[in-house]
């Protein structure tokens, strides 16, 4: 059986429900979908209109970041890639896509454009044969093949075309794996706390005293963040902004901080032996006390 690490089937005939329950409400407009952002023509779908496309019929397995999968949903829909070319294509610039609902929460989720292209991503109109339900996102939510579940968004009334990723929801503030491949099992960003303690940590943006082992935190902004005597051995923090950061007696032995932001960051006392700056803007850093041995620069 095709079951990724560490999850379990659903009960038979059962599909769990997860997150919001909803679209927007009180909101009783038309159903539209939009594509925006990086391509070349900016083009609004009625419903009507989407479900006289061209549609595809795919079997795809659902594996949510909670632990349960359900195998072999066969969902028809219009394959992402040829919404696009109906809107002229992607723009050079777009590097990413963010599919974006019709709830209160603006819930959304992206990806890497070109990953999406491959795996095939579908504006899915049906599950199994009939409607989806509005609980599962209907009358249109995205499902995204090969991701944890967490990238099918219900509900779907935009799809934004990006040249810098946009972090969606339980990847920005709940800490979900932005990869969210259930074969690497990219399910948080730290498996070492629990994920309570990793949403407020991300929320204050406060990582003091914990432990943070190989957390993923690239490209994101962490301007001003604390992480005094944290735990970061192993983290990533490629390309993220981490201006005013305060790693005071922090462990960064072996991060990597390629291309990282660090203006005026304190790494004063810290461990920050075989940690990789390249690349990395060191103007006004503090680097008192620390332990440099194999840091690279
Ligand atoms: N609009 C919206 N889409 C969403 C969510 C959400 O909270 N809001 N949750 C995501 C998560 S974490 C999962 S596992 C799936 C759950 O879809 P389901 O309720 O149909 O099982 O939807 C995803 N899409
Ligand atoms: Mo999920």
């Amino acid at each position: 059986m095709n079951l990724p690490p560490n999850q379990k089937l659903a009960a038979p005939g059962k599909w769990p429900v997860v997150g919001e329950k909803v679209p927007r409400a009180g909101d009783t407009a038309p159903w539209t979908v939009t594509v925006h952002g990086a391509v070349t023509e900016r083009r609004v779908f009625g419903l009507e209109a989407l479900l006289a496309l061209p549609q595809q019929t795919q079997t795809h397995d659902i594996h949510c970041v909670t632990r349960w999968s359900k195998l072999g949903v066969t969902f028809t829909g219009i394959l992402l890639a040829d919404l696009l070319a109906l809107c002229g294509g992607p723009l050079p610039e777009a590097q990413f896509v963010s599919f974006v609902a019709r709830s209160d929460r603006e819930h959304s989720t992206s990806l890497v454009l070109a990953e999406a292209l491959e795996l095939g991503c579908l504006v899915a109109f049906t599950a199994d044969g009939a409607p989806l339900d509005e609980i599962h996102g209907g009358p249109v939510r995205i499902v995204t093949p090969g991701r944890y579940f967490y990238k099918s968004v219900k509900w779907l009334e935009r799809i934004e075309l990006l040249a810098e990723d946009k972090l969606g929801y339980w990847e920005g503030e709940i800490g979900y794996h932005n990869g969210a491949d259930p074969w690497r099992e990219e399910r948080y960003i730290a498996s070492t706390v629990n994920p309570k303690v990793l949403e407020r940590a991300l929320a204050t943006r406060d990582f003091s005293g914990l432990d943070l082992r190989g957390v993923d935190l690239r490209g994101r902004d962490l301007t001003g963040l604390r992480a005094v005597d944290a735990k970061l051995r192993d983290a990533h923090f490629e390309g993220a902004n981490l201006t005013d950061a305060d790693f005071t007696r922090a462990n960064l032995s072996n991060a990597h901080l390629e291309n990282a932001n660090c203006t005026r960051a304190l790494f004063t006392d810290g461990d920050l032996e075989g940690a990789a700056f390249e690349g990395a803007n060191l103007t006004g850093t503090d680097l008192a006390g620390a332990s440099l041995f194999g840091t690279t620069f």
